[in-house]
């Protein structure tokens, strides 16, 4: 289920920092999410990816926010990765792992005739939570892109139930987009994340959010 990941994979791996972050993370290919293109990203060590700033929020809030911020949230709660586990990522324009996206994303997606260009995988393994030292969460956050299509996808395995607040999905700046994956906001039954899909592959779930439209030159170009 899970792409290659950790320094066996070539990551770049987060700082233990309790709610740390990466350095800015400049992309090889722009992703659109909803209409908006980034060419930067940080992936946060407490579960998610922001664009313009990192985040040491440790508290999800419920999404839709109607806030500031676009956010994916892979499991937005209190890790900490100070004594057990590890948080890194990388980005690929070349080889198998863009392969094996053009696949999943055909299979996911008929009907597109999708050929990735550049994947991004961001992966929190074996994390504990905050104070819960013993406690392991494992998931990925995988962004996958021609340039005028983008896609993310989660693949969750062992997720360690909790009392802390947790929340997995995304949320859009104002809120105009956003998906609260089912079951995510309750710590009691996060486990079940690794039974469920809405692709048919347990543990995975995967979604279309480049909006449908992309700008490029002035012109807009509105995709189906
Ligand atoms: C799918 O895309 C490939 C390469 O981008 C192209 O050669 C092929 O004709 C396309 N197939 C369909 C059914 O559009
Ligand atoms: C993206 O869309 C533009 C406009 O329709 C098109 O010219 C270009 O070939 C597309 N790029 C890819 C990678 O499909
Ligand atoms: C979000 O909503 C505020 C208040 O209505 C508005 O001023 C702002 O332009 C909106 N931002 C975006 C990106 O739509
Ligand atoms: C969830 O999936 C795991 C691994 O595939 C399996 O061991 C476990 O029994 C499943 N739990 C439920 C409730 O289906
Ligand atoms: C999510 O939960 C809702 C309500 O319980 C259900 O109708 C829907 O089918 C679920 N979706 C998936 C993809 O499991
Ligand atoms: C994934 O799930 C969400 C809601 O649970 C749904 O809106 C979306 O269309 C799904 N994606 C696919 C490919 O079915
Ligand atoms: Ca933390």
């Amino acid at each position: 289920l899970f792409y290659p990941f950790g320094s066996a994979a070539g990551d770049t791996i987060n700082a233990a920092v309790d709610d740390g972050s990466s350095p800015v993370i400049n992309l090889l290919s722009p992703f659109l999410f909803f209409g908006r293109t980034y060419w930067q990203i940080y992936v946060n060590n407490n579960g998610h990816l922001t664009f313009n700033q990192p985040s040491s929020a440790y508290v999800p809030y419920s999404f839709p926010a109607r806030g500031s911020q676009d956010i994916i949230a892979g499991l937005w709660t209190d890790l900490d990765n100070r004594q057990r586990g590890v948080v890194s990522y990388r980005q690929y324009t070349s080889g198998n792992v863009l392969t094996h996206a053009t696949q999943d994303i055909n299979t996911h997606f008929p009907n597109l005739n999708f050929t990735a260009s550049w994947v991004f995988v961001a992966t929190w393994d074996k994390v504990a939570y905050y104070s819960l030292t013993n406690t392991e969460t494992s998931f990925q956050v995988v962004l996958i892109s021609d340039s005028n299509f983008s896609f993310i996808m989660m693949n969750y395995g062992e997720i360690a139930v909790t009392t802390h607040r947790v929340q997995a999905g995304y949320d859009t700046i104002n809120s105009t987009h956003y998906i609260v994956i089912n079951g995510s906001n309750s710590g009691s039954s996060i486990s079940n994340l690794r039974n469920s899909s809405n692709v048919s592959v347990s543990g995975r779930w995967a979604f279309r959010v480049d909006g449908g439209q992309h700008i490029s030159e002035g012109k807009v170009f509105t995709f189906p």
